[in-house]
């Protein structure tokens, strides 16, 4: 394979780690833990893995002995940077507790546990992938672990291997099932540990425990060098409103975030949309105001961020998916049999209550038939498939013509969608750091024999020799929701919360951003040179921890 000059570079880079975690640990059990919400449901589904005390490691425990030990790990879900510095970090440290350890990658997402599609990871492949983007030493995918037969299946193929402990690098939803596994393992005495690493670009995988999911600091950087890039261009042609698109399924701290880093002219965030109860007409009405606003003064030019998850968020459109995501699923055949989109709308139409045939017939055409799109594993409607910024572009041009007509003509929008380009760059010093402590973390964990835990480092916008690890249990994090119809325990998505700092900046901030000059360029990642340009975190973490 052919490497960049970056590349090789890169590869030398020994990611910083906290103090705690350079030598032997000395484990310090905190105080017990309960669920965030529905404590009795939570410890009566999770009878062996409820309560479990906080974990926090120090320096200097006394030097043991650990026995060799063979490790599964598995990538589940989306990309995000620094998912193979938590495989090397895992690698070495386990090979720090016993050299004669072994690391074994199960291949495509946890379907590899399943299938038994695995390989051994040695020194010559982990060093080929160290602070490299992507999740390819192994790959991944969205396989849900969560029927017995599963479970059964993995725990067999895991004695073929001699696994005796398995790590899952995912989200809310494969963390959630990573618990259920570590329950079901130690219900049956199996001996095999189970435990999670906090990962997704989203960074909806947070809480008191977890300040951040890891990836969303590379991605987030990227996506902000981009915007920074288009605002430069954008002032220098002054012609053109550039509507963006970013990526974060369903919680907009991607777009938050990016705002704070860029300044744009409008940041739509999708919990303020739902507050609100707003429309898609409120909606383009507000983003229309500043736009007309910026050309009464002259201003034929801006920026909008948009969070991907949007449309789901305004209450009616809400209300239709979910009606949607229910009637595709039980007249899929059906509906899949017609010709056309024509006559798909017009079967789905008859096929949805009053209310939402009329929001359905409302929306352009060309959405309506987005909302029809095939639905993930999961069931949910694809929302990075659904192209909301020439929607808004669409309908903003519409709105203007109507009630600016002289302005309406001079408006020129440009669509973009930042996503991909983001999810395997390669991690930012930040990520590489976090990455490796959390994989080392994880070997720490298994070393004493803990499962249904989660490796945490905390304390991130502290220099990283200060970085607090250790582990919390996942049920810590659990509460009980809705899914298909029946209560399930799952860990709770973070939602940009709008009493929080970081949103509240952003409303502080925004009148100016909308009408004064105030375009912000950060540039690419830098990964030589002085800490403040190389090891920032992100401006999310910093509002949230008063730095
Ligand atoms: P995870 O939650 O699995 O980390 O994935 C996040 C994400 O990148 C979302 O932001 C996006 O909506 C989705 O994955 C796209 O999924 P896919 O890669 O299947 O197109």
């Amino acid at each position: 394979m052919t490497k960049s000059a970056l590349q090789i570079a890169r590869a030398a880079y020994a990611p910083k780690m906290p103090e705690s975690l350079k030598g032997s640990v000395k484990i310090v059990e905190g105080r017990k833990t309960e669920s965030i919400a529905d404590q009795a449901d939570i410890a009566k589904l999770f009878p062996n893995t409820y309560g479990m005390p906080l974990l926090t490691f120090e320096a200097g425990g006394a030097a043991k002995s650990f026995p060799a030990v063979n490790v599964g790990v598995i990538l589940s879900g989306g990309q995000a940077p620094g998912g193979h510095n938590v495989i090397s970090g895992l690698f070495d440290g386990l090979k720090r507790l016993n050299p004669n350890s072994k690391l074994y990658g199960f291949l495509g997402g946890p379907g590899g546990l399943v299938d038994n599609k695995y390989m051994e990871l040695t020194s010559d492949i982990i060093d080929e992938y160290r602070n490299t983007g992507g999740f390819d030493i192994i790959g991944s995918g969205r396989t849900k672990l969560e029927e017995t037969a599963q479970f059964d299946q993995g725990l067999e193929n895991c004695k073929k291997l001699d696994i005796k402990a398995i790590v899952i690098i995912g989200g809310d939803d494969s963390n959630t099932n990573a618990c259920v596994l570590a329950e079901y393992y130690a219900q049956k005495n199996a001996g095999v540990q189970v435990i999670g690493c906090p990962k997704t670009i989203d960074g909806d995988l947070k809480n008191e425990m977890i300040e951040t999911s890891f990836g969303f600091d590379t991605a987030c950087k990227v996506y902000s060098e981009l915007i920074g890039n288009i605002q430069r261009d954008c002032n220098s042609s002054k012609k053109y409103w550039h509507f963006i698109k970013l990526m974060g399924r369903s919680a907009s701290h991607i777009a938050l975030e990016c705002a704070l880093q860029t300044q744009p002219c409008v940041t739509i965030i999708s919990e303020e949309v739902e507050k609100k109860g707003m429309t898609l007409d409120g909606l383009v009405a507000e983003v229309a105001a500043t736009i007309i606003a910026r050309a009464k003064e002259g201003k034929f030019f801006g920026t909008v961020l948009i969070p991907e998850g949007v449309v789901e968020f305004i209450p009616a459109i809400k209300k239709l998916i979910a009606e949607l995501n229910d009637l595709l699923a039980h007249h899929e055949a059906e509906v899949n049999a017609l010709a056309n989109n024509d006559e798909k709308r017009a079967l789905v139409a008859k096929l949805l209550s009053a209310d939402s045939a009329a929001t359905f017939a409302s929306l352009p055409v060309a959405f309506a038939n987005q909302l029809m799109l095939d639905r993930d594993p999961h069931g949910n409607v694809q929302v990075s498939l659904i192209e909301t910024e020439k929607l808004l572009i669409d309908m903003v041009k519409a709105y203007i013509k109507k009630n600016e007509p002289a302005l309406g003509a001079k408006f020129q929008g440009q669509p973009h969608f930042f996503g991909y380009e983001g999810r395997c760059a390669a991690p930012s010093n930040f990520d590489a750091d976090y990455c490796y402590s959390l994989g080392y973390t994880a070997s720490v964990l298994i070393g004493e024999g803990k499962t249904g835990y989660m490796a945490s480092v905390r304390n991130l916008t502290a220099p990283t020799a200060q970085w607090i690890a250790g582990g919390v249990p996942v049920t810590m994090m659990m509460n009980m929701e809705k899914r298909h119809g029946h209560m399930k325990p799952v860990i709770q998505k973070a939602l940009v919360d709008l009493n929080g700092a970081p949103f509240k900046k952003l409303v502080e901030c925004r009148n100016e951003w909308a009408t004064q000059p105030s375009f912000v360029y950060p540039g690419p990642i830098q990964y030589f040179g002085p800490t403040e340009v190389c090891d920032q975190p992100t401006k999310t973490l910093a509002l949230e921890q008063k730095k």
